[in-house]
């Protein structure tokens, strides 16, 4: 999974990329203009696959991996700079973007002062322009094709031509419904206001789950309420999830040795780094879920999206696994847990055998049985 990282210059991208992957890059109090994207792959934190290794203890455990872009600021108004980062993100999975919320005199802002709600529009107006000239673009090609006698892809324009429609009237992609034969076709065209998205609100140290944090919440809480107010052909709207959290503070918390931070989240009362809570909220967006797997000395995570049978996710293992697939062993991992160990789990008769088409579940810890 991909995740691009993006926001206005000097939102605070960078530290919450630092704060991801457990890096200590260069931030800066000037916006960044130039210079290679930042790309960092991390595991998923999932304390289930530490508790299922400290029951198998197996040579080696594989963790999840997510893969996070960090590049230059989006520029208002600014499309062939915008078009760098755009070219970066085309393939991500899922889009953080990071609104700004801290005050700093010293930290320049590209527009001017905090203002959550107008940066929040200005980023989603750069990508639905994105996607316009985008459009465009290949529209042209094909009027150009068109002149010199070249037949060209019909249902293709057509769905250029619903997409521009759409997106002159400023609404996102993602909110716009398309049947599966344009969904499929859309999905080789890589547009940006398709990806779902989190926003990450960026609060200062001191104003963490103060009234000026839940202000600065509200603010862009309405301006997605009121995003389409005078558009009802857009149907089935969702509002993205909104996290809060200090950049700054994450990174500090992400440099600690494992034991300390917990110390220190501990100390302020909260369960889990904002962080790790990100990760989660992007795997629902995208509705993605994990199964597990003991085989060979190694346990391991794998990620599916929700709706997938168990024939598919063994292809994930392998496509021998796919192919030659007899049943899935299947037990939850709640169950797992509580009986201790695979042994008294399969006396109890909680290992459950399940055909080609069982949908997997979160947290499903499976052994495929397959013939090859
Ligand atoms: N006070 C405060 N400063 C922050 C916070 N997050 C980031 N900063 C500071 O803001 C400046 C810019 O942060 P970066 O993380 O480099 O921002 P960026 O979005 O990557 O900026 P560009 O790459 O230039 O677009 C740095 O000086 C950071 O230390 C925060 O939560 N509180
Ligand atoms: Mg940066």
């Amino acid at each position: 999974m991909k995740i691009a990282i993006i926001g206005l210059s000097n939102s605070g991208k960078t530290t919450i990329f630092n704060a991801l992957t457990r890096q200590n890059l260069e931030t800066t109090i000037y916006p960044t203009t130039s210079g290679e994207p930042n790309r960092g792959v991390v595991k998923v934190p999932d304390s289930r696959i530490d508790k299922i290794s400290a029951i198998f203890k197996p040579k080696k455990t594989t963790y999840a991996t997510i893969e996070y872009v960090d590049y230059i600021g989006l520029t208002k108004g600014d499309l062939q700079q915008n078009r760098k980062v755009f070219d970066l993100i085309k393939d991500a999975d899922a889009i953080v973007h990071v609104v700004r919320g801290f005050e700093d005199d010293a930290v320049m802002h590209p527009v001017g002062d905090v203002d959550s709600r107008r940066d929040v529009e200005i980023l989603e107006l750069e990508l639905i322009f994105g996607d316009l000239e985008f459009v465009e673009k290949r529209l042209d090609r094909i009027a150009e094709g068109e002149k010199r006698g070249k037949k060209h892809d019909e249902p293709e324009k057509k769905l250029l031509l619903k997409c521009k429609e759409a997106l002159e009237k400023e609404v996102a992609l993602r909110d716009i419904e398309f049947n599966e034969e344009e969904k499929k076709m859309m999905s080789h065209l890589q547009f940006l206001s398709t990806k779902p998205e989190v926003i990450v609100l960026n609060s200062g140290e001191k104003d963490l789950s103060t009234d000026k944090a839940k202000g600065l919440q509200n603010k862009i809480q309405i301006y997605f309420k009121e995003r389409y107010k005078n558009m009802p052909f857009v149907k089935h709207y969702l509002l993205p999830p909104l996290l809060s959290l200090c950049g700054k503070i994450e990174m500090e918390i992400a440099q600690l040795s494992p034991e300390d931070a917990k110390l220190f989240l501990d100390d302020l009362g909260i369960e889990e780094p904002a962080l790790n809570k990100l990760i989660h909220v992007c795997y629902g967006i995208l509705g993605y879920i994990s199964f597990f797997t003991y085989a060979g000395d190694e346990v391991r995570a794998w990620t599916i999206t929700k709706g997938t049978n168990a024939q598919k996710a063994a292809g994930k293992v392998h496509s021998d696994i796919e192919r030659g697939f007899i049943r899935a062993e299947v037990i939850s991992f709640n169950d797992f847990i509580s009986m201790g160990n695979i042994h008294t789990a399969r006396a109890k008769g909680l290992l459950r055998l399940e055909g080609k088409t069982y949908e997997v579940k979160d947290g499903d810890i499976i052994n495929f049985r397959f013939n090859v």
